[in-house]
């Protein structure tokens, strides 16, 4: 279980521009900044497949990439970014939205926030979003490096109860795409949602 070739497909801003449903897609899901871009190019040991910036707002479009010739990565925008119009972020919005419960190829949703803060209203939309779809997903607590041991404890705690209070319950990996922290465990969940993949 292992990523032997991956490479850039295609942008889309919208549905109608995505590729067609024809591999299961996996989709990297957060607020601007907590690291999607970082952890697409950790799990493929590539440093600049996907473009990061320390500003938030970088990647503004569904950017697919193509997994083992059967499967797709799916960066997405992020939502939350407040230096957008209002109207802007409402659409981005909606767009996401559209995705996550629209698109039939869908297998599953890694939902990122940032191991260093609680989650915001908006994670916590996606988290019902996500669960009143039945979306298959879990939780990526990012840049673990910058916490301590009890620091990560802490926020795997916080992140437990806010599923708990929704009544769901998710996988939660740790990761940290400076070290590979997670990378396997984040690889062997991935390619078990995917019931044909080797
Ligand atoms: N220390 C540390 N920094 C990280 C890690 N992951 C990402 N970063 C940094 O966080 C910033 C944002 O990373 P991106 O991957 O561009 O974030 P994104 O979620 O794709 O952001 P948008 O494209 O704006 O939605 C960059 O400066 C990264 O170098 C991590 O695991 N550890
Ligand atoms: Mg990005």
């Amino acid at each position: 279980m292992n990523i032997r070739g991956i490479s850039f497909v295609k942008s889309a801003e919208s549905m109608d521009q995505m590729p067609d449903e024809k591999f299961p897609e996996i989709a990297f899901v957060g607020r601007s900044n907590v690291g999607k871009s970082a952890l697409l190019n950790m799990l493929a040991r590539r440093n600049a497949l996907a473009r990061i910036s320390s500003k938030p707002g970088k990647t503004q479009t569904f950017n697919f990439y193509c997994v083992n010739e059967e499967i797709y990565f799916v960066d997405i925008p992020g939502y939350g970014y407040a230096k957008v119009s209002k109207k802007k972020r409402a659409q981005w919005q909606k767009r996401i939205g559209a995705y996550l419960t629209g698109r039939t190829t869908l297998s599953l949703v890694l939902h990122l926030i940032d191991s260093r803060h609680p989650p915001t209203s908006l994670d916590k939309e996606i988290m019902l979003l996500l669960c009143e779809n039945q979306v298959q997903s879990l939780l990526v607590l990012t840049k673990a490096d910058k916490l301590s041991g009890n620091g990560i404890t802490r926020s795997i705690q916080r992140v437990r109860k806010d599923l708990t209070a929704y009544g769901m319950e998710l996988p939660i990996i740790v990761t940290s795409a400076l070290g590979y922290t997670g990378r396997n465990e984040l690889l062997e969940r991935i390619f078990n949602a995917i019931p044909t993949a080797s």
